[in-house]
């Protein structure tokens, strides 16, 4: 199949105008300050990546509590309002378009990265099979805390308050990171989440938290301009579920009914490729979400012409071509030759891999 023209129409993901399918995902690159500003390349990054659908930015934590990896953006201080104000003016300034990713880690984190060396949170207190990157390289993540009542309400306030930055910061709108095994993730999960509260037990009261936190996030964005992420495959940060299907299907329901900008479905991540029995799940569970979807995950053109086409998604995230190839949509649409992505660069370091990828011609 070629591409199709479908990748080039503009539509509406609830009060936001894009005006072509091709969002760029999410990607953590690690290269803000310390205190989590984000630095000044970071505009140029944003801008030249302007073209996209929509930019979703990489995961922004909440909250100093958080964080879970070395040099990630934060939301939640005068210092990094000011320095995404750049970007967004730079990416609107570009005719772009761009949604803060609101993130908290749970307990893929380590003390060392926590405000007084504190164990990071969780649904429960099951200290995560993974490693997360400190300043000393790769470290297992530590065992966390399970939150109680008045630290999940402490939470969702934290989520508000970053939202209320976002906002001031001129973002188009708010992704919910409720996937790939962070906070959220951790209360959907039944591998996780063991509570014998009103937060554990049956699938209405672990996806009570995600609720919770997107009433807080409506009192600042509309419906409209809130996207939420999920990653029902499961695969990454050691979670597990008793079954996956009854707990996505039943979240992709309630969630269907809330007026959302977009439902945003990681369908694999680079650790594993899905198999043809969880393609078959992922569209069981698509036709539960009545929204706008957007798939991710090893798409190429081609890839999301066919799920366009078909109905099946609204729209497709793209992550790795997107670190290359500044101008993706321009690239997809004549057929160009893609730049290849350095694995050496993704995390950290300085402009070398983060703006200096060519575009096809001279740029913006
Ligand atoms: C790669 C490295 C660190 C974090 C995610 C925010 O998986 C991430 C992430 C990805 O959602």
């Amino acid at each position: 199949m070629s591409i199709s023209e479908k990748l080039f129409e503009p539509t509406r993901l609830g009060d936001v105008e894009i005006p072509n399918r091709i969002l760029m995902a999410p990607l953590t690159r690690n290269r803000s300050e310390s205190d989590g500003t984000p630095k000044s390349w970071a505009e140029t990054y944003y801008y030249q990546r302007a073209s996209s659908g929509l930019i979703i930015s990489e995961a922004t934590q909440i909250s100093p509590m958080g964080k879970g990896y070395i040099d990630t953006p934060g939301i939640h201080t005068a210092e990094h309002m000011a320095a995404w104000k750049k970007i967004t003016d730079a990416v609107h300034a570009g005719g772009g378009r761009i949604f803060c990713q609101l993130w908290h880690v749970g307990r893929i984190s380590h003390t060392s990265l926590l405000p007084d060396g504190r164990a990071p949170v969780s649904s429960s207190d099951k200290q995560a099979d993974s490693q997360t990157f400190t300043a000393n390289g790769f470290e297992a993540t530590s065992k966390p805390e399970a939150l109680s009542i008045d630290g999940i309400q402490a939470t969702i306030k934290d989520y508000q308050n970053a939202a209320q930055f976002a906002r001031a910061a001129g973002f188009d709108g708010v992704e919910v990171h409720a996937a790939n095994g962070y906070l959220l993730d951790q209360f959907l999960q039944n591998g996780v989440n063991n509570r014998d509260d009103a937060y554990g037990g049956n699938v209405e009261n672990r996806m009570r938290f995600l609720l919770e936190v997107l009433a807080a996030v409506e009192g600042i964005f509309p419906p409209g301009r809130i996207g939420v992420r999920l990653s029902p495959l499961g695969q990454a940060n050691d979670m597990s579920d008793s079954d996956p299907e009854a707990t996505f299907g039943a979240i992709y329901s309630t969630l269907s009914l809330r007026n959302l900008a977009y439902l945003h479905v990681v369908e694999s991540f680079f650790t594993s490729d899905s198999s043809d029995e969880d393609a078959a799940m992922l569209k069981r569970l698509r036709s539960r979400y009545e929204g706008n979807y957007i798939a991710n995950g090893g798409y190429d053109g081609e890839r999301a012409s066919e799920a366009i086409e078909s109905g099946y998604a609204t729209a497709v995230a793209f992550g790795r071509p997107y670190i290359a190839n500044p101008d993706l949509p321009e690239r997809i649409r004549i057929g160009a030759d893609m730049n290849e992505p350095n694995q050496e660069t993704f995390y950290g370091g300085d402009e070398t891999g983060y703006t200096d990828y060519p575009f096809l011609s001279s740029r913006p």
